[in-house]
């Protein structure tokens, strides 16, 4: 926000704002926020809808950092956004695609561009699953009692469904494993600002992280004290959701 501020300010004093330096930024550009779902799929074809700004007009879209992708574009349209969410980390318009990435995607190379009569989007890196055993968060998994239990090392796929919605997963481990636990959401544009907690098993909090390196994802890493049960629980910091609101949990030993 403060970021932001200082932009305004900046625009305000200057009369040779970066919008008149630069001559192609149309105000009307389309613009790629995240992937739903977020996480993607390589070698199978799969629906996914972009969420942005200045979508709802797209007639086309790219994909970059790999070859032999194939994608269509099956509709767009302008979304509501509730009152209290931030306009421009949910997006008011999407575009739905179906996409086809070769079976060699990597995590971090498949980039994604929407285009319109307002130019090209950014370019989106999309989320794409590596060789971590992939599962599907599943609900109700909101306490200790209902938790969903994963073994080591995995990728959970979720969602932050609703308001306050709480994910819990827990694992068995032995004493002096190290684990390390970390959200991939916000860097890849989703709505999320993931909150880790680490639980024992008689349900005492072992660490909590909110924010790291600079994200709103959280990373994680503890050392387990003895043999038994630990619970993970994911929420979104502001208790904020909906089913835009995915995130990728890895848990692994280190
Ligand atoms: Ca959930
Ligand atoms: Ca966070």
């Amino acid at each position: 926000m403060r970021f932001f501020l200082f932009l305004l300010a900046f625009a305000f004093v200057s009369p040779t704002s970066s919008q008149e330096k630069q001559p192609n930024p149309k105000k009307d550009a389309p613009k790629v926020l995240y992937a739903m779902p977020l996480v993607a799929k390589p070698n199978e074809k799969q629906k996914i809808t972009l969420r942005g700004k200045n979508l709802a007009s797209v007639k086309e879209v790219k994909v970059t950092g790999i070859a032999g992708a194939k994608v269509k574009v099956l509709g767009a349209k302008a979304v509501a956004v509730p009152n209290n969410y931030p306009g421009e980390r949910v997006g008011d318009s999407e575009v739905e695609i179906e996409l086809e990435l070769p079976k060699d995607a990597k995590l971090g190379a498949v980039t994604l561009a929407a285009v319109s009569d307002g130019g090209d989007s950014n370019a989106y890196t999309l989320l794409v699953r590596d060789d971590l055993p992939a599962v599907a968060e599943k609900e109700d998994n909101g306490g200790f009692d209902t938790a969903q239990p994963v073994s080591l090392p995995c990728a959970l796929e979720g969602t932050i469904k609703s308001e306050k919605d709480v994910d819990v997963f827990k694992f068995e481990g032995k004493k002096g494993l190290k684990v390390r636990i970390e959200v991939q959401g916000a860097r890849f544009g989703s709505p999320v600002d993931g909150c880790l907690t680490v639980y024992a098993a008689d349900r005492t909090v072992i660490d909590s992280v909110d924010d790291a390196n600079g994200s709103a994802d959280p990373v994680l890493t503890v050392v387990l004290p003895r043999d038994g049960t630990y619970f993970i629980a994911m929420i979104d910091a502001h208790d904020l959701g909906g089913a835009n609101f995915g995130y990728r949990l890895v848990v692994k030993a280190e």
